[in-house]
């Protein structure tokens, strides 16, 4: 056996023998590192004659890179074992409560979007998201309110310059333009709601110049209001978790549908707060309405086959409503006393079987 055969035994050897990866790394400096064994042995090729320093030096490589395999290998081997042992001591118990208690808060806006979305997504609604820099045609156009239309007034629209070709782009005033995009590249059956932010030139104790909405769009062949009804009587018995709900459709007008409503709930104002689900008194909650067929035809729908029924309500009105929260602007103002007061932890997770809130 020649020097370098009983070298490769005796370091596979204990390569195969270490018992920790410390153990394993000395052997691997001692025998790779900058004085270890093979690294000694390259040093002293120089001194061989040509033909001795290229047999020598060839078998020298093969000998290091043998090694490092074997060393990688057992590192991975010893690794596993390390982290398995590790998973073994670590065990806990999952069911203990965090400690110290989590500082954050969920702000009721998230846990009531998280909540509107485990509602509806219930009901087979894919949530549809967009930009909120859109242009006339999505926000406006599409949706039946043409150019003189007094709704854009009504919407006191935040616009940005106008960019070369004179075409001014805008802040979404509602979520509608979601809708636009979706019944544009998707074919019906269409069961969507489209969360997010809004913005409206529009500032005082119960408007901010940015809020939240949700819309739901629903378009099949044979839609009609009944199927409207029975989605937000669903939808209001599971968001404010009552048995059942006085609701009451009043009509109304949007551009974008025909017939429009409103939809307003039963309640009893009390001195200072409002209690819903029982009661004299009435609270507009939504508004909604079919498609009308105008804006079907602008996606690119045929009227004449398909119906659909939509409807949009205010994100910050409802979590007001549902957790007694009296002052809109609040919600935007970041103060830690009003999070921890308001606020949700994080892990109470909205859920329809644990209950949402
Ligand atoms: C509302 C009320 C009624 C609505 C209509 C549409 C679309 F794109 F399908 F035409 N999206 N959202 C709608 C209808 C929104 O919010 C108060």
């Amino acid at each position: 056996m020649t020097d370098l055969d009983s070298l490769r035994k005796t370091l596979l050897d204990e390569i195969e023998t270490a018992q920790n990866l410390d153990d394993l790394e000395q052997l691997r400096v001692a025998v790779l590192g900058k004085k270890g064994q093979i690294t000694k042995r390259m040093k002293g090729l120089g001194a061989l004659e040509p033909e001795a320093r290229r047999n020598q030096g060839a078998a020298l490589n093969t000998l290091k890179e043998e090694i490092s395999r074997a060393i990688t290998e057992r590192g991975r081997v010893l690794g596993d074992s390390a982290l398995n042992a590790r998973l073994l001591q670590e065990r806990f118990d999952m069911t203990l409560p965090p400690r110290p208690e989590t500082e954050g808060r969920i702000h009721p806006i998230s846990q009531t979007l998280g909540e509107l979305l485990q509602i509806f997504g219930a009901m087979g609604f894919a949530v549809a998201e967009g930009p909120d820099v859109e242009d006339d045609f999505h926000n406006f156009a599409a949706l039946n309110i043409p150019p003189e239309h007094p709704a854009r007034q009504m919407h006191d629209t935040f616009y940005f310059p106008p960019d070369a070709s004179g075409e001014r782009r805008l802040l979404r005033t509602h979520t509608s333009p979601v809708q636009i995009r979706t019944m544009r590249a998707a074919k019906p059956p269409i069961r969507i709601v489209a969360p997010g932010r809004t913005y409206r030139r529009d500032s005082d104790i119960t408007h901010t110049p940015m809020f939240h909405q949700i819309e739901g769009l629903l378009i099949d062949r044979g839609t009609h209001m009944g199927h409207l009804k029975g989605c937000l009587f669903d939808f209001c018995r599971a968001f404010f978790e009552l048995d059942e709900v006085p609701l009451r459709f009043r009509p109304s007008f949007f551009p974008f549908t025909e017939p429009s409503a409103e939809v307003d709930i039963g309640c009893a104002r009390e001195k200072d707060t409002i209690r819903v689900g029982a009661g004299a008194d009435w609270l507009e909650i939504l508004g909604c309405g079919m498609v009308h067929p105008k804006v079907l035809e602008h996606c690119g729908i045929d009227s004449s086959v398909y119906q659909g029924f939509a409807f949009g309500l205010g994100v910050e009105r409802v979590a007001m409503l549902k957790y007694g929260i009296p002052d809109l602007r609040t919600f935007f103002e970041a103060d830690l006393r009003w999070l921890r007061h308001y606020g949700f932890l994080p892990l109470d997770v909205p859920t329809l079987t644990g209950g949402l809130s």
